[in-house]
């Protein structure tokens, strides 16, 4: 995701508070202060006392927040109760088919229907991401939150980390997904101390854990090592030997907490691992502590028993200038040279592919071919922008290339699509959470289905074996199992004399895939 803003950095913004459908005009103030001063003195305090208990409840209070504890600050341990739903006005997502104009309604994402042999619900395996969908205020580099949801605050207490909780599962709940992805600091508050914001995460584990029920799982969970001042200059990587070990203790713990919950993965993202000039880094040194952190995590997963996949997540840039975890391939080799090759697998965020100047398409053939394809985190950029955006990935061909590689590499699972998506900061419904969801989820949905049918037509992939026929061949066999050396090439060569090179077809190609949208 983009420059991160949480309600801990970012203070939602001050500005009075006016409920729907209640519009304080001049002449509204005008006839106020007109009947005042017609009145009776005792009419007057009468009109003085309601005037100020509308007020309060009408102008002043927001009508939904706290409603149990309307006294306090919201700040008290009874905020943490919320009386009925969240989203009361949102149904819980029924599949309505193509023709359907409901926007709160799935059109392409049809779950237990079966495609290519496998349900959908099982080729997707959708999770929200709880730091953009709950901890996302629409802040941005040039301006203050603009979305105050009505269950929010103010404040980045216990009490409101559990209510946003009880907020994360109604709406897990309501759009019919199985699964959640965490950073430990996005769900319970930074304590003072470690031990401190240790026994925060653990109130507000044991809340999920309790919430989760028999069916909803994270999909991953994963450390928050780039917001704190203390890793200004990377956890893993930091030259500074404090900074390293209280990264470790952190993903230590969250590695803890995500096995509790019954985690299937755990995802590494080094948002601060890299740096910003390499006059001042010794970057051979920082690798290497990379990768020792790395082998210590593997070490500890096995020690607790967790057997989830561990995952990193390439990222070019952004917040540093440069990012170790550049892309699928720097990180296949960082792998390779470090011995830890067969002990991780990848994260591909389709707006870090666009970073890195490549497509998504093209980060995912790449994890792929070295099996090392994990997860996706599900979201797009902005050709026009360019940061890490994270938009809902609407688009339908771009689906459909990914979708291909997904069904190549035989699905996800245990990962899944993680939906690393915020809503654009001028969205502010409570219900534009929803439709955001559930278009990014039929999006993909409706890639799927194309990608089936570009599978079960078959043209593509015929295409494609004939590009490459004459390595179906004697000789073809002999250089594929490296056994053809330079001599005998030369004299095939010689024999052969100037090839007849055919086309491409690219636009035959670029017909038959736009043929399947
Ligand atoms: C940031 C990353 C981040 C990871 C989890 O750009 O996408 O959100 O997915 O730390
Ligand atoms: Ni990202
Ligand atoms: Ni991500």
């Amino acid at each position: 995701m983009s420059t991160m803003f949480t309600s801990q950095d970012i203070p939602h913004a001050q500005t009075p508070f006016t409920p729907d459908g209640v519009i304080i005009t001049l002449e509204s103030v005008f006839w106020v202060l007109n009947e005042m001063t017609n009145m009776k003195p005792g009419k007057f305090l009468l009109f003085l006392l309601c005037f100020t208990l509308i007020s309060k409840i009408v102008i002043c209070e927001p009508p939904h927040t706290c409603p149990s504890g309307l006294d306090g600050d919201c700040d008290s341990a009874e905020s943490a109760e919320w009386e009925g739903e969240f989203f009361p006005e949102i149904p819980k997502i029924k599949y309505e088919g193509p023709k359907s104009k409901n926007p709160l309604a799935y059109k392409w994402y049809n779950a237990n229907e079966e495609i290519l042999g496998k349900k959908m619900k099982d080729w997707m395996r959708f999770s929200v991401a709880f730091w953009h969908t709950f901890r996302g205020t629409g802040g941005d580099p040039f301006g203050a939150a603009t979305k105050m949801w009505p269950w929010e605050d103010g404040t980045n207490s216990l009490a409101m980390a559990k209510r946003r909780m009880r907020a994360n599962f109604e709406f897990l709940e309501k759009l019919g997904v199985d699964r959640w992805c965490f950073h430990d600091r996005d769900i319970a508050p930074d304590g003072q101390t470690l031990e401190e914001s240790n026994a925060n995460l653990d109130e507000i584990v044991a809340l999920a854990k309790e919430l989760q029920g028999n069916k909803i799982r994270p999909l991953w969970g994963t450390a928050q090592l780039f917001l704190h001042p203390r890793y200004m200059h990377g956890g893993a990587t930091s030259p500074e030997i404090g900074v390293y070990a209280y990264a470790a203790a952190q993903v230590k713990k969250a590695i803890e907490v995500t096995h509790y919950l019954g985690g299937e993965n755990y995802v590494f993202w080094g948002g601060r691992e890299g740096y910003q000039t390499l006059l001042n880094t010794d970057m051979e040194r920082e690798l290497d502590h990379m990768a020792r952190f790395f082998e210590a995590a593997v070490a500890y997963k096995k020690k607790i028993g967790f057997t989830g996949t561990l995952l990193i997540e390439p990222k070019p840039q952004e917040p540093t200038k440069h990012q170790y975890d550049w892309d699928a391939a720097t990180a296949a080799n960082f792998l390779r040279k470090y011995g830890l090759i067969g002990e991780f697998k990848l994260n591909i965020e389709c707006n870090h592919a666009t970073l890195s100047g490549h497509s998504c398409h093209h980060e995912l053939e790449t994890a792929r071919i070295n099996g090392l394809l994990g997860n996706i985190d599900a979201n797009t950029g902005d050709p026009q922008v360019g940061w890490d955006t994270d938009q809902f990935l609407m688009d339908v061909s771009e689906a459909t290339l990914v979708m291909l590689s997904v069904i190549k590499n035989g699905g996800l699972a245990p990962g899944g699509f993680n939906f690393d998506a915020k809503l654009r900061r001028e969205s502010t419904d409570v219900e534009d959470l929803f439709i955001a969801h559930i278009a990014g989820m039929d999006t993909l949905a409706r890639g799927l289905r194309n990608a089936a049918k570009l599978i079960e037509d078959g043209s593509l992939g015929e295409l494609v074996r004939k590009r490459y026929q004459s390595f179906d061949s004697e000789l073809g066999a002999q250089i594929e199992a490296g056994k053809a050396d330079f001599e005998l090439l030369e004299k095939k060569a010689m024999e052969w004399g100037d090839p007849i090179v055919p086309s491409g077809k690219q636009e035959l190609v670029e017909m038959i895939f736009q043929s399947a949208m």
